[in-house]
């Protein structure tokens, strides 16, 4: 397929799509998230792919939605294209692991974009924030939200409503991102991560995904029983089975995804 605003490739079993509107630091304009979220739909449907890993340039993760885009709209332009939020959502539909790899700025709908992700892994360089308020508008993508569940109240009001940026550093002390690595190795070792986590067993990866994903959206009770009954139901998978004798005969597993 081609693509105009984004690259697309595959390292083994590891899909790697690479923001690439370098002109506007990879502004989100509905062009570039329409291919998103088409490159997404792709690599869930093909078997061979095990996870996905999303990045930009070292500059920009991406500066946040398409001002220029933007500026013109009205509320009933927006109001009508529930603007845009059908795209937008893609990434977090997908069932198989989507990691965030973020050098540079990840402002606004791009720090959303990042959150929408299984997991931030950032440059030594990345800088977060929704600086929105600067524009006379707020978050519209989940900054409200996904910040401050991510990082708690103090630092997510203080970002939102000042627009103040957070150093990587900064970032993972707070809990928004896994690990902080050099910018010069940063896609190898998103990849590396992918990879180790396409050698595991694919239903049970899926699985913790959802699950962890859980803990979002119910209560401690409900949550601790769906963790619970979805663990019972890898018994009947052979990989369960495979990995547990794997373990029992000191030999390394061999996955089948089933
Ligand atoms: N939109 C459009 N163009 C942009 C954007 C953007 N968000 N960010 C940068 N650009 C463009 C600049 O206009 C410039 O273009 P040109 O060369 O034609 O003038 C080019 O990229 C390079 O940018 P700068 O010259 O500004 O680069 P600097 O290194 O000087 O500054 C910054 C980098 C600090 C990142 C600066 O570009 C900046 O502040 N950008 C805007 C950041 C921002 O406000 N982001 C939030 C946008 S609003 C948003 O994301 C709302 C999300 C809600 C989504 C709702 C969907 C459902």
């Amino acid at each position: 397929m081609a693509y105009e605003n984004i690259l697309v490739s595959t390292k083994g079993p590891v899909g790697l799509i690479t923001l690439n509107r370098p002109e506007a630091l990879n502004a989100l304009n509905k062009a570039l998230m329409t291919e998103l979220a088409e490159a997404i739909d792709v690599f869930e449907a093909d078997d061979a792919i095990g996870a996905i890993v999303l990045t930009g340039s070292e500059k920009a993760f991406a500066a946040g939605a398409d001002i220029k885009e933007m500026q013109s709209k009205s509320y009933m332009d927006v109001y009508k294209e529930d603007f845009i939020t059908a795209n937008w959502e893609r990434i977090t539909t997908c069932r198989k692991p989507v990691i965030a790899a973020v050098a540079g700025y990840a402002l606004g709908g791009g720090c959303e974009v990042a959150m929408m992700c299984d997991f931030i892994l950032a440059a030594d360089n990345a800088r977060f924030g929704q600086p929105e308020i600067n524009l006379g508008t707020l978050p519209g993508a989940g900054g409200t939200q996904r910040l401050t569940r991510a990082i708690g109240k103090a630092k997510a009001m203080e970002m939102c409503l000042t627009a103040r940026m957070m150093d990587a550093e900064e970032a993972e002390r707070a809990g928004l991102v896994s690990r902080i690595v050099p910018a010069d190795s940063l896609i190898d070792e998103a990849i590396k991560v992918a990879e180790r986590i396409c050698s595991l067993s694919r239903p049970s990866v899926m699985m913790a995904k959802e699950s962890v994903n859980k803990a979002f959206e119910t209560t401690l009770r409900e949550g601790i029983l769906f963790e619970r009954r979805i663990f019972h139901s890898t018994f009947s998978t052979e990989d369960q089975k495979e990995g547990m004798a794997a373990f029992a005969e000191k030999r390394k597993p061999q996955f089948k995804n089933r």
